[in-house]
């Protein structure tokens, strides 16, 4: 074997491009839509083009193509599909700020990116790419939309959006400022316009009850998570009849958790814009100016805990079911008008935003629920007390319910409720049916037709896609489309007549919402999925990503797959089998401070940092003025805090494998990142001394016989048992544990003994040659999914191509040691070592102690007493 082409000194910059461009031309990651045999279905979450790969993008991308090369190592076909999330706001901000069309600006964003992905080294198949915005995308998404509607599990209805009058445009809730539009400053008032929903809550139990399929696979956390949103309550609905009919002649119902308390409801709350007080505020212009001011307010769920609680009496009342008691009913701010039926049973003793809002207005107080077990007996009237809201106590004032506990006063309450057909037992949840509606351009349109004799019509399988226009330059005053007639003009497609095409399009969540099931059959023109890839690619086996997407993302996909499912188009309950959500990046922070209290965030790559020798920063100059500057500390890297690092720097250092390399290693992939610069010099530093060993081995161009392992020197036994010792590890620690940071460390602790042993080369036998040369091939597979393209290229030298070969496989017998070191003390005092097999006898043993010139010299007579700890040490005492 001659070298002559390889260059002793390790330059990534002259590797990577070759081996890049081998997989290209070779098409190694390509696999087919139909698949025999082992394989498995890798999917890290798609980006967003927004222009720049960054760091977060890096690390997703690297732990999913470790884990897909390292699965194709073990014999599988792996499809590692990549494409982008292609439709959103981004776009159109662009458009505004740089007049250029969003699909142009997306189109050019996608080229770079994509180039820079392919300089990370991704073991992807590129012939399966595609953008979501693209019509042989977005064509099947409107179809099964067309599908869903005639189903009836996607409907229209009224809902309230933010509007910016001034710009006579819908603003999502991100572009509104301090109650004003982020480009106009006017303030934003509410609107209520049609929108289209998907009807997820009848999914709710079953996207509930499915979590537990996924216990094995999933983190915890994003269980917990799902569940929460889900948000599953048993309870019961009771209806309050109203006490003046001639007014309001419906019942007033309330959802409640907590029937067992209804003896202390004092009065009853509704929502600002429930019915009845809508009613009320006809004959009430403060009532009236009070529901504005409520709807003015924020709509968001978790303001509502927080924000001042606020009220008004309606002057209308309901009878207690059960009493016969009329009690007042009030708008109050808390009630939301979407949970439950948007109204409550007020039980200011028991419940502490009832007991807040009751104090506020000297509404009465009743208790209901004894004080046991509770330190304090005594019921204040004024202070909340943690006890007042549990269900450990026993029914007090409360007729005949008196003395129940909880689960017998709420079977109690509830069967006399049913009796008089006054209440029922009712789940609840949570979750909200989902708006897909936007007010905007860049996104999938609609496909649905507006006729003003037919109402809202589909558009015809036949006409679909609904193609949208791409020559479009939004510039921020409403949707461009609804200036175009020649997209919305059309015929109704059931009576024939002038119609008005739907110019809103579908949020974006519902590209992402699929995207992993078109990656089995990306080219497929009949449908979704092609049904035999959909049968043997899906269910994805790993999904990594964010945890910023444990939520909606991954809830809607879930959804997806079970409206796919019913749809016939996909099998099984669940797209993704095993979740892996990495954690932050994080690099230090660097800021200045005027004396208004105002930031200037300053690059980590513009600061010289001075650090201690535990590699603390000290203090850090501003490379450009030499003056210092404050450390801030690690945070996440962002935009906001100027801290981040651009990856393509990084490549073009050090290259793709060293980043790589750095990303895997520094942290285990769920938990924080700190970047560290001293840490890619490292991971650079590990890679130069992998490529110094195998050049210099290579070099020698000795003669590599068969290995004979009844032959091996005792050095080569210890190297052949930590090579198999590492491969042992390494598999168990990517497959099993996802710990590629260990694995990486293991990987190091082989180079050092491989280097060890190579330092006495020159008395190497050729049994010797033999060991080296198996470790040093074993090192470079192993390695191969973290740093492919060194590796690919030092394989290359063995005559092996990465793409064809296997991950070594642990040769058992490798691993039992045929010696061992014992220690041999005098009196407890060390005094010498012996290497012996590990079946000596114990006398054996003994009598090789005894016989060390080292220890000799302390047997001053016969031994009194002789240790032997087996494998370990003999202890002669004298
Ligand atoms: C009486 C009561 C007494 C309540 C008590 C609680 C404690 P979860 O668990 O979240 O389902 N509620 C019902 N509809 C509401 C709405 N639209 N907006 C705000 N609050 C609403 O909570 C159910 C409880 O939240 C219900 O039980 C109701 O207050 C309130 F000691 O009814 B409870
Ligand atoms: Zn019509």
């Amino acid at each position: 074997m001659t070298t002559p082409h390889i260059d002793p000194e390790y330059l990534a910059s002259a590797i990577e491009p070759n081996v890049q461009k081998d997989w290209d031309d070779r098409k190694v990651f390509k696999v087919a839509d139909t698949v025999e045999g082992p394989h498995r279905y890798i999917l890290s979450m798609f980006p967003y083009p927004s222009g720049r790969l960054h760091m977060g993008h890096v690390r997703n991308y690297t732990i999913g193509d470790v884990i897909s090369r390292f699965h194709r190592l073990k014999g599988e076909t792996v499809l590692q599909p990549m494409g982008w999330d292609a439709f959103g706001l981004p776009a159109e901000n662009a458009a505004i700020a740089h007049k250029v069309a969003p699909a142009k600006w997306t189109f050019e964003n996608i080229a770079y990116m994509r180039d820079q992905l392919k300089r990370l080294g991704l073991s992807v198949d590129w012939d399966r790419e595609f953008a979501t915005c693209t019509p042989e995308y977005y064509h099947w998404e409107q179809w099964l939309f067309v599908q869903l509607y005639k189903k009836g599990l996607i409907y229209r209805k009224l809902s309230t959006v933010n509007w910016d009058p001034v710009d006579q445009t819908v603003l999502a809730n991100e572009q509104v400022e301090n109650g004003r539009g982020w480009r106009s400053g006017a303030l934003v008032e509410k609107r209520d316009i049609p929108m289209y929903y998907f009807r997820i809550t009848d999914y709710a139990q079953e996207l509930l009850d499915d979590l537990d399929q996924l216990k094995a696979g999933w983190p915890q956390q994003v269980l917990t998570m799902q569940r929460n949103w889900i948000g599953r309550s048993q309870g019961m609905d009771i209806s309050f009849p109203s006490a003046q009919t001639e007014i309001y002649p419906d019942a007033l119902t309330v959802f409640t958790t907590r029937g067992d308390t209804l003896m202390g409801a004092t009065y009853v709350a509704v929502a600002a814009e429930h019915p009845m007080a809508l009613k009320a505020a006809e004959t009430n212009p403060a009532l009236k100016a009070f529901i504005e001011e409520c709807r003015m307010g924020s709509v968001a769920e978790a303001d509502l805990a927080t924000t001042e609680k606020k009220g008004m009496a309606t002057g209308l009342f309901v009878k207690h079911p059960i009493t016969g008691a009329e009690l007042p009913v009030w708008i109050a701010n808390y009630v939301l008008l979407s949970y439950g039926s948007g109204a409550v049973m007020a039980v200011p003793a028991h419940d502490e935003r009832d007991f807040e809002f009751a104090n506020k207005y000297n509404l009465p107080i009743q208790q209901v629920i004894d004080a046991q077990g509770a330190d304090d007996v005594a019921f204040s009237a004024t202070e909340w007390q943690e006890w007042y809201g549990s269900k450990q106590g026993k029914l007090v004032n409360s007729a005949e319910f008196d003395g129940l506990d909880f689960e017998g006063a709420y079977a109690a309450i509830l069967a006399k409720l049913e009796n008089t057909e006054s209440g029922n037992s009712k789940v609840q949840f949570r979750l909200r049916d989902w708006g897909v509606s936007r007010q905007r351009y860049w996104g999938c349109p609609i496909p649905m037709i507006n006729c003003e004799k037919c109402g809202q019509v589909p558009v015809p399988e036949e006409q679909l896609p609904v193609i949208l226009p791409t020559d479009v330059v939004p510039d921020g005053s409403g949707n461009p489309l609804n200036k175009m007639p020649e997209f919305y003009q059309t015929a109704c497609p059931s009576c024939g007549g002038d119609a008005r095409r739907e110019t809103d399009t579908l949020d974006t969540f519902v590209e992402s919402s699929w995207y992993y099931a078109r990656f089995a059959s990306p080219n497929f023109q009949g449908g979704l999925v092609q049904p035999e890839a959909a049968q043997s690619w899906l269910p994805v086996n790993q999904y990594i990503g964010g945890v910023e997407h444990a939520i909606l993302h991954l809830l809607y996909a879930r959804f997806f797959h079970k409206l796919m499912r019913d749809e016939g188009v996909v099998q099984g309950n669940e797209p993704f089998t095993n979740l892996l959500t990495q954690g932050m990046v994080l690099a230090d922070t660097f800021y200045r401070e005027e004396a208004s209290g105002k930031k200037t965030w300053y690059n980590p790559a513009d600061i010289e940092l001075e650090r201690d020798d535990k590699g603390r920063g000290i203090s850090a100059i501003y490379k450009a003025d030499g003056q210092p500057v404050v450390i801030g500390g690690q945070e996440k890297m962002s935009k906001s805090k100027n801290n981040g690092i651009d990856p393509q720097s990084i490549i073009e250092q050090y290259g793709a494998d060293t980043a790589r390399i750095f990303m895997m290693f520094a942290a285990p992939p769920d938990q924080s990142l700190e970047w560290s610069d001293a840490g890619v010099e490292g991971s650079n530093r590990f890679l130069k001394r992998v490529w110094r060993l195998v050049t210099s081995f290579l070099a020698k161009n000795a003669t590599v016989p068969a290995l004979d392992v009844a032959n091996l020197s005792k050095d080569a036994q210890d190297l052949r048992r930590k090579t198999h010792e590492t491969i042992h590890k390494v598999g168990d620690d990517i497959e099993r544990r996802y710990a590629f940071n260990t694995a990486i460390a293991a990987q190091m602790e082989l180079l050092n003994s491989i280097n060890k042993f190579e330092a006495n080369a020159e008395q190497h036998t050729p049994q010797d040659v033999a060991v080296a040369d198996e470790a040093i091939r074993s090192l470079l597979i192993m390695l191969a999914p973290f740093a492919p393209h060194l590796c690919q290229t030092l394989l290359a030298e063995f005559d092996l191509d990465l793409t064809q070969v296997s991950f070594p496989t642990v040769d058992e017998s490798a691993l039992t040691r045929n010696t061992q070191t014992i220690v041999v003390q005098v009196n407890g005092k060390l005094r010498g070592k012996l290497e012996v097999a590990v079946d000596i006898s114990k006398d054996e043993l003994l009598a090789l102690a005894k016989a060390l010139p080292e220890v000799q010299q302390f047997l001053t007579g016969p031994s009194k007493k002789e240790i032997v700890v087996p494998n370990k040490l003999v202890n002669l005492v004298v």
